[in-house]
């Protein structure tokens, strides 16, 4: 008897080892089932879809990388193990479900659209990364996302990392599932985006970086951008610009300063002009151009803090005459006037605009705009911008921005009467439960922003991200009854070796101490 329970025990450990389901973000089904699925070195890929085959490279692309395993396209009466992917438009589902089944010598993924036969495959990719002994306990995954947006921003106005760190972020998002890349391309320090109608912004607006204003001029080209979005594109990633307006403009006024409406001491030349016909032109013709490179139905334009630098305004003429001609008694209401005048320019070229929480003062269209969330500290904004009907990304810096630490004994990241630790980040958006229930069909997803007043270099550019990015990717796509933080400890225990053979300097929240802090210099 005692043999007996021995025995059954040891079944038990053995099929916990290789029944691990390593997935991150976590499925909404996974079923173990019967046999065991041997990889080995080669795989064919089967498909008769042609929209399937940029998504079929691209599993060649990163087996060639990431596990040395060789996939092909086509079927041969060999014993290699096949892989077949269908998009089967009687499949029921949301563009990104799937369903993936590991049979011992065949594996099938079925979607109704490219895009959930790519996440299939990601899911699968992360399997092999994880597999042992080249080995996969057998099993079959339904799988469909939470939220429809989930995001990831990168401030690259303060400290610019350039294209080859995009893509490999782009990379991990894809990995992650994460559909949504909010490129900050504009800000105090730096303009990064070419504007062919306007060269100094980048001849002369894009020098300098944080703490180096002397850095020589760092930005994309729009041929670099075009391959980026490429690159996005091919991982199912929407890459939505912002060019920060009016505030946070001081770069642009470095290039075109006839068009600044100045700023105060402490944020010098902080503003455009809200007043002047002349500069809403010029910025019209800024996100027309910048409109037509981006295929996204998106531009993201600021909007936010604003009163950090506008005290110019108060004594310029043109201002004084647009508030007496349109009866506006503040500066906010100046500001709110130029959110809707910008609004209504982008309904012109079709785009939507996307807006920092401050948007929701100004009444901006509802049916034209989409407000992100990020003031923690003022809950009554969310409740303001959900309540006035307008869709909703939700980025409270508390617990997702990632220039804050993560760690309680780091300290060259933001605080604010907290950090953004690991935890809080995976469980989000839970505290936010009542707002979901009464208002879900508004709420698109949720949002993580680099920002990198205070991440000076790639290394610690990772650290802020890993393994931050993993929570963020489950807390945007797992639904809250199939979310588990231990789970999902566990899962990213087995995917450190991963990130560390990918050349990843990440923090370690199983053991702190080995992986410190790269230094950062504060603003
Ligand atoms: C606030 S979030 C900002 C950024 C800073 C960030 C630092 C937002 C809309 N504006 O300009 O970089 O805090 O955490």
């Amino acid at each position: 008897m005692k043999r007996f329970s021995l025995l059954v025990f040891a079944h038990i450990i053995w099929l916990n080892v290789f029944s691990q389901n390593t997935v991150i973000p976590a499925p909404a089904s996974y079923v173990k089932t019967e046999g065991i699925f041997s990889i080995g070195n080669e795989i064919q890929l089967i498909t008769d879809q042609e929209n399937l085959a940029s998504v079929s490279r691209n599993f060649i692309e990163s087996n060639r990388k990431y596990t040395g395993i060789i996939c092909y396209i086509g079927s041969d009466n060999s014993e290699r193990s096949k892989i077949f992917l269908t998009i089967d438009n009687q499949f029921s589902g949301k563009i990104e479900s799937y369903h993936l089944s590991v049979k011992e010598k065949r594996v099938d993924i079925k979607a109704n659209s490219a895009n959930g036969v790519f996440y299939g495959l990601q899911s699968l990719l992360l399997m092999f990364v994880t597999a042992e002994n080249n080995t996969i306990q057998c099993f079959e995954i339904d799988d469909t996302p939470d939220f429809e947006w989930r995001g990831l921003m990168l401030d690259e106005s303060r400290c610019f990392f350039g294209k080859e760190k995009v893509k490999q972020i782009l990379d991990y998002m894809a990995f992650l599932k994460l559909n949504k890349f909010h490129w900050h391309l504009t800000d105090v320090t730096g303009w990064r985006i070419e504007i062919k109608q306007y060269p100094k912004l980048t001849t002369v607006g894009a020098k300098g970086r944080m703490f180096d204003p002397e850095a020589p001029a760092m930005f994309y080209t729009q041929k670099e951008i075009r391959e980026i979005i490429q690159y996005a594109n091919d991982r199912f990633i929407e890459i939505i610009p912002e060019i920060d307006m009016p505030g946070h403009a001081r770069a642009a006024n470095m290039a075109y300063p006839e068009y600044s409406g100045g700023g105060s001491e402490k944020h010098p030349e902080f503003t455009f002009n809200p007043a002047d016909e002349e500069t809403f032109k010029y910025l019209s013709n800024i996100l027309s151009e910048v409109g037509e490179l981006f295929p996204s139905s998106y531009i993201h334009i600021g909007g936010d803090e604003v009163h950090f630098g506008n005290e110019q305004w108060n004594s310029l003429a043109q201002v004084k005459e647009l508030m007496l001609e349109n009866q506006l008694s503040s500066l906010k209401e100046v500001e709110e006037f130029f959110v809707r005048k910008v609004n209504t320019q982008l309904q012109k070229i079709d785009k939507t605009m996307i807006g920092w929480d401050e948007i929701v003062d100004s009444d901006v269209d509802n049916n034209h705009s989409v407000v992100m969330w990020w003031r923690h500290d003022k809950p009554e904004q969310l409740n303001l911008a959900l309540n006035k009907g307008y869709r909703t990304v939700l980025c409270p810096r508390l617990p997702l921005y990632f220039d804050f630490d993560q760690f309680e004994t780091h300290k060259y990241g933001r605080r604010w009467e907290g950090f953004c630790d690991l935890k809080s980040l995976y469980n989000y958006p839970d505290r936010e439960h009542d707002l979901l229930n009464k208002f879900r069909g508004q709420i698109m997803g949720i949002q993580a922003c680099i920002w990198t007043e205070r991440i000076q270099n790639e290394k610690r550019l990772d650290y802020m991200l890993f393994p931050r990015i993993f929570a963020l990717s489950e807390a945007g796509w797992t639904s809250e009854v199939n979310k588990s933080y231990e789970s999902f400890e566990n899962r990213l225990k087995t995917l450190l070796p991963f990130l560390e053979q990918t050349g990843i300097y990440y923090f370690n929240p199983f053991y702190p101490e080995n992986t410190p802090e790269p230094y950062g210099r504060n603003p």
